[in-house]
C-alpha cells in the first residue's frame, strides 16, 4: 500500500519495538503505560483467584488431635491450622480479605493473653470446659456459640475442662495487613483477671435494656459471646411464622444492641436455619463468605460444583460465585464475610 510504501517505519513490528523501547525507558523513571494493563485492573465483574472449598470436620478434626501430639498450645501460642483457600495457596487466607482456621485447646492448656488490631470471632465446633477471657468477661464455650473479639481487645482461652475444645477462628487480619495497619501486643500476665462472669455482657446490653449511661455509639457491639442456646429458639419462632427467605432460610444477623449495626465493622455474621427439604434459589454477592454447618445435613451448589456438608463442615463461597443450598434435614448454617467493610465503602452488590 501507498502509506506504507512511503513510511516502513509504521509496520506492526516496528511500533511494537517502539513502545517496547519507551516501556523501557519510562520504567527507569519508575513508571509504566496504564494503557498495557487497565483491562486487568477494571474488570466488568469481580475478579478473584478464590476457589470453592469445603473442609469436613471428620478430617479437620482428626488432623487437629493429631497437631495436638507434636506442638502445645504454649509453644504454638495458637495451635490453629489455617484454612487455606486452594486458589491461594501461602497466603494464609480463606478469601482474599479473610483469615480462617480451627482452633485446638487440650485439657489443662492455656493460650496466653494478648492483643492484637486484627479482629477475630469464633464459631464454637466441639467440646465443653473451655473458655475464653475477652475484656475481662470469662465466656465458657458451647457448641454453636458465636463470640466476638474485637480491635485491640486482650484476650486468651483456657481448658480447665475435660475434653479436647475445637473452634471456628475468622479474623479480618489479610484486611488489617492489606491497608498495613497490624500492631499487636503481649501482656506479662498469662492470663488476664476476669471480673466480669460468663454471660455479662450479654445481659446487660442484648436484654432490651442497656446500662444506664452506655454509649449512643459504637463501632463494635459490647456483646462477647451470642451463646448458641440463645439464637436457636429465635430461628425455630421464624420457621414457625414462616419468615423464611427463599435463598437464605429463616435467617438472623448477628447485631450490635447499641445501633443495630454489625458486630465488628470488618466482619458480619447470620445464622440461618434451612427446613428440611429446603430448595434454595440461587444468590450471589460480592463479599466472598464462610460458611460452617451448626446442625444437619445437605449441600450446597457454588458455580457448578455440589459440596455436600454435614455438622461442623466449613464451606468457602467465593465473591459474585452464585450459589444455592439444599437441605437434606432441617440444618443450622453459620456465616460469616467482610460485608459490613464493603457496605461501609460502597462496595457491596448482591443479585439473584
Ligand atoms: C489469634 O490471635 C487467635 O487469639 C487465633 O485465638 C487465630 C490467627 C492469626 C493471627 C492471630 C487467638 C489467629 C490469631
Amino acid at each position: 500500500m501507498a502509506v506504507a510504501a512511503t513510511q516502513p517505519a509504521n509496520t506492526k513490528h516496528n511500533i511494537e519495538g517502539a513502545r517496547q523501547a519507551y516501556y523501557d525507558k519510562i520504567a527507569k523513571y519508575h513508571m509504566t503505560p496504564l494503557w498495557e494493563v487497565l483491562k486487568g485492573l477494571v474488570t466488568p465483574e469481580p475478579k478473584t483467584q478464590c476457589k470453592p472449598a469445603l473442609w469436613k470436620f471428620k478430617d479437620a478434626s482428626r488432623l487437629m488431635l493429631e497437631a495436638g501430639d507434636v506442638i502445645t498450645a504454649e509453644e504454638a501460642e495458637r495451635r490453629v491450622l489455617v484454612l487455606e483457600n486452594p486458589g491461594m495457596p501461602g497466603k494464609s487466607r480463606i478469601t482474599n480479605s479473610l483469615f480462617a482456621g480451627i482452633q485446638l485447646i487440650l485439657p489443662g492448656e492455656i493460650a496466653e493473653a494478648h492483643r492484637h488490631v486484627s479482629s477475630a470471632i469464633r464459631f464454637v465446633l466441639d467440646g465443653e470446659g473451655a473458655y475464653t477471657a475477652v475484656e475481662g468477661e470469662k465466656a465458657m464455650m458451647q457448641h454453636g456459640d458465636f463470640i466476638i473479639t474485637a480491635n485491640w481487645a486482650p484476650h486468651d482461652h483456657g481448658n480447665p475442662g475435660k475434653t479436647p475444645m475445637m473452634w471456628l477462628d475468622v479474623l479480618d487480619m489479610p484486611t488489617v495487613n492489606h491497608f498495613e495497619t497490624s500492631f499487636a501486643e503481649h501482656f506479662d500476665e498469662k492470663m488476664q483477671n476476669t471480673a466480669h462472669e460468663d454471660g455479662d455482657s450479654f445481659d446487660r446490653y442484648a436484654s432490651g435494656v442497656l446500662p444506664d449511661g452506655a454509649p449512643a455509639h459504637l463501632n463494635r457491639s459490647p456483646v462477647i459471646n451470642y451463646p448458641y442456646a440463645k439464637m436457636r429458639p429465635i430461628l425455630e419462632r421464624l420457621k414457625k411464622s414462616g419468615d423464611i427467605d427463599k435463598r437464605h432460610g429463616a435467617r438472623v444477623r448477628y447485631a450490635n444492641p447499641i445501633n443495630g449495626g454489625p458486630v465488628l465493622p470488618t466482619m458480619g455474621a447470620f445464622l440461618s436455619l434451612l427446613p428440611a427439604g429446603f430448595k434454595g434459589a440461587p444468590y450471589r454477592s460480592t463479599d466472598g463468605t464462610i460458611f460452617c454447618c451448626a446442625e444437619g445435613q445437605g449441600s450446597s451448589k457454588i458455580g457448578d460444583e455440589t459440596f455436600e456438608w454435614g455438622v461442623n463442615d466449613v464451606f468457602i463461597v467465593p465473591p459474585w460465585q452464585r450459589y444455592a443450598h439444599n437441605a437434606a434435614k432441617e440444618s443450622v448454617l453459620f456465616s460469616i464475610s467482610d460485608r459490613p467493610a464493603q457496605e461501609a465503602l460502597g462496595l457491596w452488590r448482591e443479585s439473584n
